[in-house]
C-alpha cells in the first residue's frame, strides 16, 4: 500500500463489483467507454464476498442464478449443486472477472464516500474514503440491495466482551463453533440457513426468534450430469423464459412451457387438488412453492391455504408441539417476506443441543458479558451471531453522500422514501444510474436476471444517447412521479404491504415505510422498459451539456 491518492478521469465510475458491477464494466468496455469500478471488498463477489456464514447458499437454482449474456460462459461453467454455496458463487464471480479480464479496472479495498454532480461540466466527482478522486460523465451505483448489515441497538452490546458476528460481514477465516455455546438472533433467510449448520458443531445453540418465518425445503442435490447436459442445450430458450417472467429458477421444473405461477385460483381447486399441488411443490423443493396458485399473493384466503399447509408440515416435523407452534408464522401472509429455502431447519429443533427462545413472550433486555439477558432470565453463551438483516435497497445508496443538481442531497430527496423512474434514475441527479434500484423488480425473484436486464438497458441507453451526440440523461419529474404511483398501486393490489418486511423498510427504526420493489414481475417490467425504448426513451430527458468547461479543462 502506498499513501498516495489517485486522481483520474474516466467516462464512467461503477460502484460495486458484485454481479451488477462486473457485468456493467463488461458492457461499458464493449461501448468503448473507459470505466473504473470501486469496490470496498478485497475481491469481487459483492453479496457473495461478504455473506460467508455457515450454510450461506443461493435460494434460486444457480443454473439460472448466473449470467446468461455469454453462451460460452454458461456452457463452460459447471455448477456442482442446484443451490450453490457461497464459496462456489464466489469462485464463479472470480472466474468471470478473470475470464473477461475485468480486474485491471477494479479498485479493491476502496469505499466511495461521496458523489457530487457538476452541472457546468455535466459530470460527477466521486471521492473515496481514502481521498482518491474520480471524474466521470456517468456514475453507476451497483451497490446491491442487501449490502449494509444491521445490528440492532441492544443495551450492553457495545461493551460486551463476547465475540459478536453479523452474517452479512463474516470473517474470512471462518468461525469455529465446535463445542461452543452459541446464540443466534434473527430467523430470516440467513438465520434459517445458518441454524442447521451451526447446530451440527456447537455444544449448544440457542435461537432467539422474534418473528417466525415461512421456509420450505430446498431439496438441494448434486447436479445430475445427464439432466445438466440437457439443461445446457436448452439454455437460450430457458433464459428467454426467465426474462419473460415465466420461470425464475426457484425450484420449478426448468422445462419449456413450465410456469412459475399456475393460472388457477385456490378457490377453483378442490381441497384434494390443493393439497396435491402444495405437496408436489414441497417435495420438489424451492421457492416456487408460492407459485402453486395464481392468487396466493393477492387473496387472503388463498394465502392462508398455503400458509396452513406449511404449518401442518411444521407440526409433522417438529416433535414438541409447543415448539412447533412457536415456529409457526401467524398473521403474516406467506411470501410477503421473502420465502426462505432451507436444509433441515425445522428438524434442527428436534436436536437436544438446540433451544428456541420466543422473544415475543420474553424480549431481549441486554447483552451482557456472559450472554443474552431476556426480561425473564439470562442465558450464558460463548459467542453471539446476529442474523438481523440489512438496511435493504436504499442502505448502500444513501451511505454515499450524493449531491445532485443545485446542491440537492439524495438523502433529502428520499427522506420520505426512494423516488425513481423505473428504479433506474432519479430526477435532479442527471447521469446517476442505479442497477436494480428501488422501484424495479430488484429483489423479487431472480436478482441476477434483473441485473442483466438493467445493465443491458443502461448500456443501450448510453449507446443511443451518445450515438445521437448527447451526453446528459435525466429522469423527468412527471415520469418519476407516475412511476412511483404505479409501483405503489401495484403493491397495494397484493398482500405484500401486510408484512413488516425489509421490502417496506419496516426492519429499520425510523426508515420511511414505502414499498420499494416493483411487484409486477420481470415479464411485465421488461415489457414496460421495451415500450419506453420504443418511444425513444420516453420519460428520460436526453440533452447535451452546455459545457464552457470543455475548453478550460484541456
Ligand atoms: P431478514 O430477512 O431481514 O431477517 C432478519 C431477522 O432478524 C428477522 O427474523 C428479524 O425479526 C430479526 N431481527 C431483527 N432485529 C431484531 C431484534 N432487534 N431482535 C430480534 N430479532 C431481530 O434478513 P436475512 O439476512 O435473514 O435475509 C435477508 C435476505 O438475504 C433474504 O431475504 C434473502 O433474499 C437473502 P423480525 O422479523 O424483524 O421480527
Amino acid at each position: 500500500m502506498t499513501n498516495s491518492t489517485r486522481n483520474i478521469a474516466v467516462d464512467a465510475v461503477v460502484v460495486g463489483a458484485g454481479f451488477a458491477g462486473l457485468y456493467m464494466l463488461y458492457r461499458l468496455r464493449k461501448l468503448g467507454l473507459s470505466a473504473k469500478v470501486i469496490e470496498a471488498g478485497s475481491d469481487v463477489g459483492g453479496t457473495w464476498y461478504w455473506n460467508r456464514y455457515p450454510g450461506a447458499r443461493c435460494d434460486v437454482d444457480t443454473a439460472m442464478y448466473s449470467y446468461g449474456f455469454d453462451e460460452k460462459l454458461q456452457q463452460d461453467w459447471e455448477w456442482s449443486e442446484h443451490y450453490a454455496t457461497q464459496p462456489e458463487l464466489q469462485r464463479y464471480l472470480s472466474h468471470v472477472a478473470d475470464r473477461f479480464e475485468l480486474r485491471s479496472d477494479i479498485w479493491f479495498d476502496t469505499r466511495v464516500a461521496s458523489a457530487d454532480y457538476d452541472e457546468q461540466d455535466a459530470s460527477w466527482t466521486i471521492r473515496t474514503e481514502g481521498g482518491d478522486t474520480l471524474h466521470a460523465r456517468w456514475c453507476i451505483l451497483a451497490t446491491g440491495n442487501l449490502s449494509v448489515g444491521r445490528i440492532p441497538d441492544i443495551p450492553g452490546l457495545q461493551s460486551t466482551s463476547l465475540p459478536v458476528y453479523h452474517t452479512g460481514n463474516w470473517p474470512h477465516e471462518g468461525v469455529d463453533f465446535t463445542g461452543l455455546d452459541v446464540a443466534i438472533i434473527g430467523t430470516g433467510s440467513s438465520g434459517i440457513q445458518a441454524v442447521p449448520e451451526i447446530a451440527k458443531v456447537a455444544g449448544h445453540l440457542t435461537v432467539y426468534q422474534r418473528t417466525p418465518s415461512f421456509t420450505v425445503p430446498a431439496k438441494n442435490r448434486p447436479r445430475d450430469a445427464v439432466e445438466y447436459a440437457e439443461l445446457k442445450k436448452r439454455y437460450p430458450e430457458l433464459r428467454r423464459s426467465l426474462y419473460a417472467g415465466e420461470i425464475y429458477g426457484a425450484g420449478e421444473p426448468l422445462e419449456p412451457g413450465s410456469r412459475f405461477r399456475r393460472n388457477v385460483a385456490v378457490a377453483d381447486a378442490s381441497e384434494e387438488e390443493r393439497r396435491a399441488e402444495f405437496q408436489e411443490r414441497w417435495d420438489r423443493g424451492g421457492g416456487h412453492f408460492n407459485g402453486a396458485f395464481a392468487d396466493i399473493l393477492t387473496n387472503e384466503d388463498a394465502n392462508e391455504a398455503a400458509a396452513e399447509f406449511v404449518r401442518t408440515k411444521i407440526r409433522e416435523i417438529v416433535a414438541d408441539p409447543e415448539i412447533a407452534e412457536k415456529l409457526s408464522p401467524r398473521g403474516i401472509p406467506i411470501g410477503t417476506k421473502r420465502l426462505a429455502v432451507d436444509d433441515g431447519y425445522y428438524a434442527t429443533f428436534n436436536r437436544d443441543n438446540v433451544t428456541l427462545v420466543d422473544l415475543r413472550d420474553d424480549p431481549i433486555a441486554e447483552i451482557s458479558d456472559h450472554g443474552v439477558r431476556t426480561e425473564s432470565s439470562e442465558r450464558r453463551h460463548d459467542v453471539i451471531v446476529f442474523a438481523t438483516g440489512f438496511d435493504a435497497m436504499t442502505g448502500a445508496i444513501l451511505k454515499i453522500d450524493v449531491t445532485g443538481r443545485d446542491g440537492e442531497k439524495l438523502r433529502d430527496k428520499w427522506s420520505a422514501g426512494p423516488r425513481t423512474y423505473l428504479g433506474l434514475m432519479t430526477h435532479g441527479f442527471p447521469n446517476l444510474l442505479f442497477v436494480t434500484g428501488p422501484g424495479s423488480p430488484s429483489v423479487l425473484g431472480n436478482v441476477v436476471c434483473h441485473i442483466e436486464q438493467h445493465v443491458e438497458f443502461i448500456a443501450d441507453m448510453l449507446a443511443a444517447t451518445l450515438g445521437g451526440g448527447r451526453d446528459v440523461i435525466e429522469a423527468e419529474l412527471a415520469a418519476e412521479d407516475a412511476w412511483v404511483e404505479r409501483v405503489n398501486r401495484q403493491a397495494e393490489g397484493t398482500l405484500y404491504p401486510r408484512a413488516n418486511s425489509w421490502f417496506l423498510g419496516a426492519n429499520v427504526p425510523g426508515k420511511p415505510r414505502v414499498f420499494m420493489p416493483f411487484v409486477g414481475g420481470i415479464g411485465l417490467y421488461r415489457q414496460i422498459c421495451d415500450q419506453v425504448v420504443a418511444e425513444g426513451y420516453v420519460g428520460f430527458e436526453r440533452s447535451t451539456a452546455a459545457r464552457p468547461a470543455e475548453a478550460a479543462r484541456g
